[in-house]
């Protein structure tokens, strides 16, 4: 029986995604580096020397950088996603997920957060959410980002939880691979065809309800 949830954070819970490409955007057209919804779509979930790297090599300027300057330049990218955060409050939730995650810990469901994001816990605090995880995996611990697994075995396994009593609910495509991959029931939010390797698929956050899962496992 399905005992926890393991969620992604930008993109699932918050509006965040729009603004991490916003900041990622910014520094592309700083350094030349042309930008399209595809690349957007690769980068979610990524973490941010990785996604910079991604930029780098969509500009073909994979070499062009030392590595201190590739930090300044990560920087200079969190710098202006912290700028955008400022203003984020509750409204930057995503529909539904309030009520979903309200629903949740009343029927005793476990909560763990599995987020690339080195901001998340800055970001729970700012939507008033933080106290629904009970635990959350440091990003910068792992060894392998998305589409490996390891981030969202260990979000099962801080629950104490096996993968098989997990749902991990994903927006990124890297995200639900790594969900599958952990062998837990994975929730794709968004694109269908993006996210087709999802076991269930919902296009909007607004369709993410307890009877709206157990109907799609039936
Ligand atoms: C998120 C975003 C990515 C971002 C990554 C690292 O992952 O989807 O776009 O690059 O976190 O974020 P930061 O630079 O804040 O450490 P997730 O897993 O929450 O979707
Ligand atoms: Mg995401």
């Amino acid at each position: 029986a399905i005992k926890g949830f393991v969620f992604d954070l930008d993109g699932v819970i918050a509006d965040t995604s729009v603004y991490h490409a916003q900041a990622w955007h910014q520094l592309a057209t700083e350094l030349g580096v042309a930008w399209n919804d595809e690349l957007a779509d690769d980068l979610k979930g990524v973490s941010r020397m990785d996604s910079l790297e991604l930029i780098l090599k969509a500009g073909g300027k994979t070499d062009a950088y030392t590595q201190a300057e590739k930090e300044a330049y990560a920087t200079k990218k969190n710098d202006n996603y912290l700028a955008l955060l400022k203003n984020m409050d509750a409204s930057a939730i995503l529909p539904g997920i309030a009520d979903f995650l309200a629903d949740l810990k009343k029927h005793d469901y476990q909560l763990s957060l599995a987020s690339a994001s080195k901001n998340s816990p800055l970001v729970l605090e700012q939507l008033g959410l933080a106290d629904y995880f009970s635990a959350r995996v440091d990003p910068a611990t792992l060894k392998h980002g998305k589409p490996d697994p390891e981030i969202f075995a260990r979000g099962a396994a801080i629950l104490n939880l096996r993968p098989d009593e997990c749902i991990g609910v994903e927006d990124a495509k890297a995200g639900v691979q790594s969900i599958n991959a952990a062998g837990e029931t994975s929730i794709g939010i968004g694109d269908l065809q993006t996210l087709a390797a999802a076991d269930i698929n919902f296009t909007s956050t607004k369709d993410l309800t307890l009877a709206n899962i157990e109907q799609a496992l039936a």
